[in-house]
């Protein structure tokens, strides 16, 4: 195992990472920017290095940076965290190349799954199913046109280059797709820096399931079950569980066992997601790989008791995996809610001096944090700032923990997204598990706050 670990993030993942180094006896490594002096990554490591100014682009971006202080620090591994440079294969080659270990699959990996054409040709061979459309760059509007004929309509048209919904759009007939493509195109190679578009029909009323893999270095592969996460906005995932309670276990063991074929495929080693839209009819289809630990992992550690970034430091320091399938326990209900430093009727960050704050406590009860009374959210990073995650026998009790929980729950200072999610978990639909990806746009009506 790894002596001291850089810790290449921010906020309440990097303070996670920390905990799990901490009772492995992993000594840490913390890098901050200019406006998290005073954050608890910092304090909580047993060395910090200052890499630069509050922008990302100026601080947690710079790969030259974050290498020279691992180098300094000697540091055996990195880890990304989530976001950042986690996806990065620039930056996990470069760790390569200077000898560091990236806690992460390998770059060439990372950059295959980067291209959303090169992911969906590559699940196809694999043997999982891909959402009917095409596997190849679409040059002009006629040759979109021609592929949505055969496809049939509705379609989806998406940026190669996108994921987590930049430059989709759907298009219901031909005149909308030809309307919508050169657009798409110019605002995807602008965004990105590559406009290559492709196509899929398009699913209506989707749920997001996806699957949590652990993979080691010698080709053994097993799934933690699912997560289902589909209640977002704008993209942007605020509940999230597991199980899911929509699938049965046909579906369950056959999602998996998909998700295990595509990283064994491709050669996949360390924690790694599947991401799957399920349709009505439970036809599950392959949407994108993220190759990092993600935000909700902790749902699915509280029902298979698994420690996650555990495993990631073990799988990457060259152990082989410690279980197999027969052995993942699935126990109770667990939900985590994020809360965001925004206003919930407008949805726009909501910045400022934290002047109380406080999450209840109890064994069912999980927060994640790097917050403090009296830090200051400032509006250069994500403005999530805590994860509250309860667990229960059933759904149900999970639902009304997490309830009473966030009723307890004091930020005073900013405006948070706690009155949202306190009328997702209490609607009638969200506890009869009607959970599909339109929810809060079907549901959540503006309410009045103080
Ligand atoms: C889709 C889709 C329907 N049909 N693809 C959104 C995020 C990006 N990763 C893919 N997304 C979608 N792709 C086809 N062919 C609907 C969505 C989608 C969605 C997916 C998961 C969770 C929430 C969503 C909200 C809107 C649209």
């Amino acid at each position: 195992m790894f002596s001291k670990v850089l810790i290449a993030n921010r906020g309440e993942i990097a303070v996670r990472i920390i905990r799990t180094c901490q009772k492995l006896g992993i000594r840490t490594v913390a890098v901050y920017s200019e406006a998290d002096a005073d954050s608890l990554h910092v304090s909580l490591a047993d060395e910090a290095y200052l890499i630069g100014k509050p922008r990302v682009a100026e601080s947690y971006l710079n790969i030259e940076k974050i290498i020279e202080v691992a180098k300094t620090a000697k540091a055996e591994a990195i880890h990304p965290g989530y976001g950042l440079l986690s996806e990065n294969p620039a930056f996990a080659r470069r760790c390569e190349e200077e000898g560091i270990v990236f806690i992460g699959p390998k770059a060439d990996v990372i950059a295959a799954m980067g291209s959303k054409i090169e992911a969906r040709r590559t699940m196809e061979q694999a043997g999982v199913p891909i959402v009917p459309g095409v596997s190849f760059a679409l040059d002009s509007a006629d040759e979109a046109a021609k592929a949505a004929a055969s496809i049939g309509y509705p379609v989806m048209l998406k940026a190669s280059a996108g994921g987590g919904g930049i430059g989709m759009h759907i298009a219901r007939d031909e005149a909308e797709l030809r309307q919508a493509f050169e657009g798409s195109q110019k605002r995807a190679a602008s965004f990105f820096g590559d406009g290559t578009m492709y196509i899929e029909k398009y699913i209506d009323r989707p749920r997001h399931i996806e699957i949590q893999l652990l993979a080691d270095s010698y080709g053994n592969c097993v799934y933690l079950w699912e997560r289902e996460c589909s209640i977002q906005r704008r993209h942007q995932k605020v509940v999230e569980e597991a199980p899911s309670p929509f699938l049965d276990e046909e579906t369950r063991r056959k999602m998996g066992e998909a998700a295990v074929r595509a990283a064994r495929y491709i050669g996949y080693a360390n924690a790694g997601t599947i991401e799957f839209l399920v349709d009505e009819q439970k036809n599950f289809y392959f949407l994108e790989m993220n190759t990092r630990l993600q935000v909700e992992h902790p749902v699915t550690e509280e029902i298979t008791g698994i420690d996650i970034v555990e495993e990631q430091l073990r799988i990457a320091a060259g152990e082989p995996l410690r279980y197999k399938q027969e052995e993942i326990r699935r126990d109770g209900h667990a939900i985590e809610v994020r809360i965001y430093a925004e206003d919930p009727n407008t949805f726009y960050p909501s910045p400022g001096r934290i002047t109380a704050f406080s999450a209840p406590q109890g064994e069912w009860i999980r927060h994640e944090t790097a917050v403090q009374s009296g830090i200051t959210v400032t509006p250069f990073y994500d403005p999530m700032i805590a994860k509250l995650i309860a667990k229960g026998p059933d759904r149900q009790t999970a639902i009304e923990r997490l309830l009473a929980a966030l009723r307890d729950y004091r930020v005073e200072g900013i405006k948070t997204n706690i009155p949202l999610l306190e009328a997702v978990l209490s609607h009638p639909a969200f506890q009869a598990g009607d959970t599909t990806t339109d929810f809060l746009s079907k549901h959540w009506k503006p309410i009045k706050t103080k």
